[in-house]
């Protein structure tokens, strides 16, 4: 079932990032429930054109899958994790206590409680192991950090985002104007 709707989520969608290329990001979550939000993420790397890798993965239904992902995602090229849970938000702390990568957590509007409970789970890491954790559904900004992390060494990618940024200024500024009139 978990496959069948990411499947069809997949196809619905063109998720060109998704090709033999071999994937920069890894883009995980605990549930398929979560791809709703989880896809923004995904949207933004297809944008930046960075490669990248959408998986299902459980911290307390698949633990052991959790565990292989993420000690070996840098071996296989993976640069940064976004992870994503909602409710008991335990995966993007898991899997950055099993790696030395970069995870950027993403907390998911669960069914109850507003997604405070998803932000606290994710953001009161302890000292040690960080989670750079973005607003409660926010995938979109979790998709932007990425690419600003890889852009520190990427400078064709790095001045895409300085065009992104001035974009999004441009946009800001029409719409003001409009609004004078
Ligand atoms: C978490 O539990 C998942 O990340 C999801 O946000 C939440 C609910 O999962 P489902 O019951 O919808 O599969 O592990």
């Amino acid at each position: 079932i978990v496959e069948a709707r990411m499947k069809s989520m997949l196809n619905e969608e063109s998720f060109d990032g998704q090709t033999a290329v071999t994937p920069r990001v890894g883009i995980i979550m605990g549930s398929d429930s979560d791809l709703p939000v989880m896809k923004d993420a995904a949207r933004i790397l297809d944008m930046f054109g960075v490669p990248y890798e959408l998986r299902i993965v459980s911290a307390h239904r698949t633990p052991e899958m959790m565990f292989s992902y993420a000690s070996s995602a840098g071996q296989r090229g993976i640069q940064i994790i976004i992870a994503g849970a909602g409710g008991a938000a335990h995966l993007p702390g898991m899997v950055a206590a099993l790696t030395p990568l970069p995870v950027i957590g993403v907390p998911v509007r669960a069914s109850s409680l507003d997604g405070l409970d998803s932000l606290l789970s994710i953001v009161q890491m302890p000292r040690g192991v960080p989670v750079a954790t973005v607003a409660i559904n926010n995938a979109t900004n979790a998709g932007l950090l990425a690419v600003r992390m890889l852009g520190v060494g990427d400078a064709d990618l790095q001045a895409r985002m300085s065009q992104y940024l001035e974009d999004t200024k441009h946009d800001v500024l029409v719409k003001a104007e409009k609004l004078e009139k």
